[in-house]
């Protein structure tokens, strides 16, 4: 009898190893989760290299690494497939300047045998555009969703998407101006006014608007060069002899003369200054002057320090060296759209 009880629990034991050993030999699945599901970083560096590769030469982007990780080693070699949504846009045929790339495969993932992480590359490139949408956001995004399993023994948790926020960084130059005739604002008058940047002699950015109707505005791309900036803010046309001026300085990547102003509707960095009718330069006319430089600023990567006041040229507003400037107005020195310079310069006057 005794032998009997001993011989079953001996068959239990061994249908129990039995059991046992058939779910071990069933090839275990590894969870794969994105480490962080959101992550913000700004749409440059400050620095050159971080421009797309056709807008500045040797520059490169930057890579931001997109970690994931897997709760167990992988049994097998595994591909993932991924879908890439966003207001963010990818470089393509018809967007050749795009604001990101996904490296190496831009839909699917391979993760190698027993690896216990894994990550997606973007190559985040700076632009020349100033990127705020509809909604007056300042940023764009890259979502990435871990979308299926196509083959392997990862299985796709939880935390599968990822959302990359890209701040924009550039700093920005409002020019508006008041004809002096005290009437109520906005009142720019008959007077036409125009801006520009200038870096080592060469016209780097500007907004130049024909007529009184709209303000002047241009941004700085964050990865513009490190050096010491010249805005000119000229007196194209008008009958004003007592011109008042505005140029109004936002940065959105970091400070000017030490202080932060990265809200339209707050505090901006102001200068004012006055023309008269000697002062006008129709800059664009054969052998007339080129726009003069009257304001400097010294960048260095996101931060711009010793913004001069606007000086006065005591006689016109010209320099004495004669630049050919035909057709200077007409040329893309990516100026935001008067349309949406308006808009943006309207948040400014509520604040
Ligand atoms: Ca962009
Ligand atoms: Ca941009
Ligand atoms: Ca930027
Ligand atoms: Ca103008």
């Amino acid at each position: 009898m005794k032998g009997i009880v001993k011989l079953l629990t001996l068959t239990t034991v061994a249908g129990l190893f039995f059991l046992t050993s058939c779910k071990d030999d069933e090839v275990p699945k590894s969870n794969l989760v994105f480490d962080e599901i959101a992550m913000e970083v700004k749409e440059s560096d400050g620095t050159p290299a971080s421009f797309h590769p056709l807008l500045f030469d040797n520059a490169t982007g930057r890579e931001v690494a997109v970690q994931l990780t897997l709760d167990r080693p992988l049994a097998e070699t595994s591909v993932i497939a991924f879908s890439v949504e966003g207001t963010a846009k990818t470089n393509s045929t018809t967007n050749p300047v795009g604001d990101f790339e996904i490296k190496e495969n831009a839909k699917n993932i391979t993760i190698d045998k027993g690896e216990t992480s894994a990550s997606i590359l973007i190559q985040l490139y700076e632009d020349e555009g100033f990127e705020i949408d509809n909604n007056d956001n300042l940023f764009e995004t890259v979502i990435i969703k871990l979308t299926s399993v196509v083959s392997g023994t990862a299985i796709i948790g939880t935390d599968d998407t990822f959302t990359l926020k890209i701040t924009e960084d550039d700093a920005v130059v409002f020019l508006d101006w008041d004809d002096g005739d005290n009437v109520a604002p906005p009142d720019r008058g008959d007077v036409d006014m125009d801006t520009y940047l200038f870096l080592d002699g060469q016209t780097v950015a500007g907004s130049a608007e024909s007529g009184s109707a709209a303000v002047e505005a241009f941004n700085i791309p964050a990865a513009y060069p490190n050096g010491t900036y010249g805005v000119s803010y000229t007196y194209y046309s008008g009958t004003s002899d007592a011109l008042k001026f505005f140029s109004i300085m936002f940065n959105f990547g970091g400070t000017m003369n030490g202080g932060t102003y990265n809200a339209f509707n707050g505090p901006a960095l102001e200068f004012t200054q006055d023309y008269k009718l000697v002062n006008i330069n129709k800059y664009d006319e054969p052998g007339a002057p080129e726009p003069i430089v009257v304001q400097t600023m010294t960048k260095n990567g996101f931060n711009y320090s010793n913004i001069t006041q606007i000086t006065k040229p005591a006689t016109g507003s010209r320099m004495d060296i004669s630049g050919d400037f035909a057709g200077l107005r007409s040329q893309t020195l990516h100026p935001i759209e008067a349309g949406k310079a308006e808009r943006l310069f309207s948040l400014l006057k509520g604040r």
